[in-house]
Formats: structure tokens, sequence, C-alpha cells
């Protein structure tokens, strides 16, 4: 009798085991997740990610004009984000993954995967007494890491199954070193979120999955370019040319403009600059810059004019779904999926 053959498991259902973990990883499986991550985005094809003078992929992703796109805001620990857009079913009746599998739909992440926002503040401040007792006690901080590591597991598995058709942009968040420079600052907002992940990685992984995980961060691009759209985690401080955005790497201005910006901060014009120098002359008038970084109520939000959309709502699940076609009509593309079933300690906004 042979044995029964063991199939390995679909990308579905290794997504869906990551997004319900209930612990975090393990130290060899989040390894070779990063590693095959990071030599997937160091071998993009130039086509897509025009390379910089180190002939290195570079800052810019220019998209599929043909296909539509799935654009996701600013995760921030919600492993249920990421699976609800996946799941989302589509006008041709295919789910978001089977698109992307087929190669029928591509998407983009606007970046800042790990952190739980104000949704899980309490578990911050449990998590910050466990911190400045060394984590002796790791509960509340072991319930962050398992949802920021079952994020960073599923886009990288996404990323790897199918580099063409996902693509991942940095957010201010992605810092695991912690570091000032190379466009990064430190980060703690609910508590001292920077400097507690690094802490915990150092704890209960290694050295070198903390300089993994900043490979990967360091590897990811700032600006993606659709046929109508431009999109950017935060909303451009200045208009940043082509040369620019593609040599991005170390430039701490390129990185930091494109991803720290707060509202009112940008000069005015920026985004009407950057959308008549990406865009074809005919789609420019009418084209839009989406954002994430600074949260809004409902779906979405439009600063610069009306030209910028930000779309990140932090106790909702918004995804927008921009066709290859026509301009954006955000009230229809702009859409919000199922209601949030990550943690939640507190009161929703
Ligand atoms: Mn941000």
């Amino acid at each position: 009798m042979s044995e029964p053959q063991r199939v390995p498991p679909s990308l579905r259902e290794q997504l869906d085991g990551y997004r319900s973990a209930r612990t975090v990883p393990s130290p060899s499986a989040l390894d070779e997740a990063l590693r095959t991550v990071n030599s997937v985005l160091a071998s993009e094809h130039e086509t897509i990610r025009p390379l910089d003078r180190f002939r290195e992929p570079g800052g810019l992703v220019v998209l599929d004009r043909d296909l539509p796109t799935v654009l996701l805001p600013d995760i921030h620990a919600r492993p249920g984000l990421i699976w609800a857009a996946l799941s989302y079913v589509l006008p041709d009746s295919a789910t978001v993954l089977e698109g992307i599998l087929a190669g029928s739909i591509q998407l983009v992440c606007l970046g800042d995967y790990l952190h739980g926002e104000g949704r899980v503040r309490e578990r911050w401040r449990r998590a910050l007494t466990e911190f400045s007792d060394g984590f002796a006690l790791h509960e509340a901080m072991d319930g962050e890491m398992t949802e920021g590591l079952a994020v960073l597991m599923m886009i990288a598995a996404l990323k790897s199954a199918a580099p063409t058709r996902i693509h991942l942009l940095k957010g201010n968040h992605e810092n695991i070193a912690n570091e000032t420079g190379a466009g990064n600052r430190p980060f703690g907002k609910y508590a001292y979120e920077g400097a507690m992940v690094l802490e915990y990685l150092r704890l209960f992984y290694t050295e070198q999955l903390i300089a993994r995980v900043s490979e990967f961060e360091k590897r990811l691009p700032l600006l993606a370019i659709g046929p109508h759209y431009l999109i950017s985690h935060a909303e451009p401080a200045r208009f940043f040319s082509r040369e620019e955005v593609i040599e991005y790497r170390g430039r701490d201005e390129v990185i930091y403009g494109l991803t720290w910006t707060d509202n009112d901060q940008a000069e005015t014009d920026a985004v009407d600059r950057m959308l008549e120098h990406y865009l074809d002359p005919s789609e420019a008038p009418t084209a839009f810059h989406f954002g994430g970084h600074r949260a809004v109520r409902g779906r979405y939000s439009l600063r610069a004019g009306g030209r910028y959309v930000q779309i990140h709502n932090p106790s909702r699940y918004i995804m927008a779904l921009l066709a290859a076609d026509r301009t954006a009509e955000l009230t229809r593309d702009v859409i919000e999926l199922s209601a949030p079933e990550d943690a939640n300690d507190g009161p929703t906004a």
C-alpha cells in the first residue's frame, strides 16, 4: 500500500493559517518567509521596478496598465483586513486572491504593516508595563506580535507567490530597527511601539532575523504609478521626480517625504505636479493620488484640492478597487468590507 500523497497547502490555506494563528510564528518559519521574499524583492524586473545606479530595484513601481488594482490602506497588524480584501468577490465572481493568482488583478498595499493602533490601546498600555519589566511577563505583547507577525507572514507569502501582481509600499512604520535616518524616525504613539517590538524580537528571535526584516523594509518601494492614479503611503511633502524616487536608497528626504507627511504639511502644488510628471497628459487632469497614513472617518477624505485621496480608517476595513480603463469614481470605487475581526479593546471611533 502506498502512502496517501501529501498535497502542499494552497496559498489560500496557508494565508488562512497565518491569519487565524493564536501564537507568534516560529523563528524558522519567519526566517524562511523573509529570506524568500527578500530574494523576490531583490530580483524584480526592471520594467516593473526601474533599477537604480547600483542595479537594484528602485523606489518606483510601474503597475500593469491593463489590470484593475486593489488598493489596501495601512494594515497596522490587522490580518483580518488582508483576509477580507482577498476574499472580496469581484464583478467576474472570482475572489481578489483568485484574480491575483490568475493574473487578472493586481494588489498594492500602502504600508504600515505593524503596530496595532487605537483599537488595542489598552493592550499597548499593558504591554508597556511588561516592557518596563524586561518582558518577564509578555502576554499583552504576545497578542500584539501575534497579529503583527501574522501580517508579515501573509504579505511575504503573497509577494513571493505573485511577485508581479503584489506590490508592498513602504510606510513610516517600516522601521524595525527603530532608527533615525535613511528616511526613518523612531515610533511611539500609544506606547514605545518601535522600541518594544525591537526588544521583543531581540528576546524571542535573533539579531539575524531583525536584520532580515530590516532588509525587507529597505527593499520596499515608495511610489506606484497606475494609468490614472499614483499611490504612496503619505502625501508627497513636495514634488519628487522620477529620478529621485528611483534613486531613493539611503536618501532621507525622499523616503521621509513620501512616508511621514502630516496633514497640511505638504507643499500646495506637490500632488498636482506629481500627477502631471508621472501620468499621460490626457489622464493627469482627472487623476488622483491615493495615500493612507493619516486616519479618516468614513471611507475616504480629500486633500490637495480634491486630488489627494486618503483611505485609512483604523476602525473599519476599507479598500479601493481601481478600474484599468477609467478614472476612479470615489463614491463607488472606495469600498467598505466586512466588519473588523481583529482584537479590539477600546471604543471605536
Ligand atoms: Mn503611516
